[in-house]
């Protein structure tokens, strides 16, 4: 057969190295850049095949987000523009796995078969990557796979994550998909939303991670200002550092220290920081002590904050129609305060999910507006359809939905993006005319520790009820249950990390110390 020919002859210029068991986790494969050539190339295969199944664009961005710069890994877009669906992932382990070329050819036609994809047809995969150095060689292998199933392939060079997402979406519903339409969409929305504000005082510093993130805020910049609503940005760690390395939002989250070229910047000013690929945002803001801290706005402030602005719009709609369900899906991860002011003081329900976005964002779509955000900064607000042609009908008679209109285009209805959650974010306290102060007055963080520990197999540590408990091995729930006993309000879990070779263990309690103390009592309970 010519396709299984066509794979078998061009797969031998990428070799599964030797000993590699490349697992699709929790965002997509995600490696050492020199080991992935042979799963990029695969992972061309199966986008095309996923394109030739739906009939749609798909696309890929090689990126390991947060992770160090000599990594790389792939992020698999649907059609929809989300992640790649489930169902799927275990095409991307079987073709990412098979050790001969032969062997993936096999796979590869049972997975047309299985499937009911036509051989060939017209198809179509865009492909995106961040800064790292090895994004073109591994764009170039990916590039490859796609054309062994005879579709093509758009090069779209060096985008953002949420970007590339957002530019699938578009292009498959036929609205404007350009990169500059992203541009122009979010600043003209975002103009619609600050109409009548008042722009806040300050200038926003942002970390740029020394990443993607740089030039494309900037361009974003220059929307907003051609839209007439400039936003007084500084933009730091532009890429003359190492990418992620001493700065980001990871960074910041993990360490609660202000990222590298922040020292200058005056205590109390407004910052934010993004990662590698620029879908995940923190706000902070330098503290008054010494020693270089910094007071963290994390996914789960984002979140309330978010809750709150469309809870105020919501309150505006004529009355028969605000009867709107706004749903916050969390994770373990989201600090215990948050997840009470949220129930006690928003009225909105909670619901939690698995760490990875693809969790939040399925949850996401049981309410007419779903807020997800991981506490580290991931995540987007999604309208229902139903939602959207309702506030359509209304836009003429109704400001509030006229405004929850552009909302829904500032936020990335895509995936999560740091670009325009940080629209989001301003827009929201302008609204207000609000600081970071009152900000944080919404409710205090209880004290949390996360640790990574090393173990010799993670998969032994297996998970139940959102991973909030252990299943296996027997008897480590039991001894965490005691550590945790022992300390007045502590909450702490442990779960396999699906991007690392570790295991994280997190820990909350009413004190810094306390939480400190009860993450390392149970990191010594998984050694
Ligand atoms: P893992 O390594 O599975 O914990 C991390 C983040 C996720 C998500 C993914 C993808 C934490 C605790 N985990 O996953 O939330 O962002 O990376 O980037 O922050
Ligand atoms: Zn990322």
């Amino acid at each position: 057969h010519s396709i299984e020919q066509a794979v078998a002859s061009s797969s031998r210029a990428y070799v599964l190295p030797p000993g590699f068991r490349p697992s699709y986790g929790t965002a997509g494969f995600r490696a050492v850049a020199d080991l992935l050539h042979s799963t990029m190339f695969r992972c061309g295969i199966l986008m095309a095949a996923r394109a030739l199944k739906t009939q749609q664009v798909t696309g890929i961005c090689i990126t390991a987000s947060h992770n160090p710069a000599p990594d790389n890994g792939v992020k698999l877009v649907e059609p929809s523009g989300e992640m790649l669906c489930q169902d799927w992932e275990s095409y991307a382990n079987d073709l990412a796995t098979a050790q001969t070329d032969a062997e993936l050819a096999k796979r590869v036609m049972a997975l047309l078969a299985a499937e009911g994809i036509p051989a060939t047809g017209p198809a179509l995969v865009m492909v995106a990557h961040d800064t790292r150095p090895s994004g073109p060689e591994l764009a170039a292998a990916f590039a490859d796979g796609v054309r062994c199933l005879g579709a093509q392939v758009q090069m779209c060079g060096l985008l953002t994550t949420p970007q590339l997402h957002w530019m699938v979406m578009s292009r498959n519903l036929g609205a404007p998909w350009a990169e500059s339409d992203y541009y122009s969409a979010l600043a003209g929305a975002y103009q619609r939303l600050v109409a009548g504000t008042q722009p806040l005082g300050q200038p926003l510093y942002m970390d740029c991670a020394n990443g993607v993130a740089a030039p494309k805020m900037a361009a974003l910049a220059t929307a907003l200002a051609a839209a007439g609503t400039p936003l007084a940005l500084h933009l730091l760690n532009t890429g003359e550092g190492v990418l992620n390395g001493g700065c980001g939002s990871d960074f910041l989250q993990k360490d609660r220290q202000l990222p590298s070229n922040f020292q200058g910047v005056p205590p109390g000013a407004r910052c934010c920081a993004v990662d590698g690929d620029s879908d995940r945002l923190m706000y902070f803001t330098p503290l008054q002590e010494a020693g270089g801290r910094a007071l963290l706005f994390d996914g789960d402030r984002i979140a309330c904050l978010s809750a709150m602005l469309l809870k105020d719009l919501i309150s505006q709609l004529p009355p028969a129609a605000q009867d709107v369900s706004v749903g916050i899906i969390q994770t373990a991860y989201a600090n215990g305060a948050a997840s009470r002011y949220i129930r006690d003081n928003l009225g909105c329900s909670v619901e939690v999910t698995p760490t990875g976005v693809k969790y939040l964002h399925e949850a996401a779509h049981h309410f007419d507006v779903g807020v997800y955000f991981e506490a580290n900064g991931h995540g987007t607000v999604l309208f229902s359809k139903t939602l959207l042609a309702r506030l359509e009908q209304l836009k003429e008679e109704s400001r509030a939905a006229f405004e929850l209109l552009a909302l829904a285009v500032v936020i990335n209805q895509a995936v999560g993006d740091a670009l325009s959650g940080i629209l989001l974010v301003e827009a929201a306290l302008r609204r207000k005319g609000w600081g970071l102060d009152q900000w944080a007055a919404l409710y205090t963080d209880l004290p949390s520790r996360q640790l990574k520990v090393t173990v010799a197999d993670r998969a032994a540590i297996v998970t139940t009820d959102a991973e909030t408990r252990v299943a296996q091995p027997a008897g480590l729930q039991a001894a965490i249950d005691a550590a945790v006993a022992a300390v007045p309000n502590g909450r702490s879990f442990v779960r396999p990390s699906g991007t690392e070779d570790v295991v994280r263990v997190y820990a909350e309690a009413e004190t810094q110390d306390a939480a400190d103390g009860l993450a390392a009592a149970v990191a010594r309970l998984v050694h």
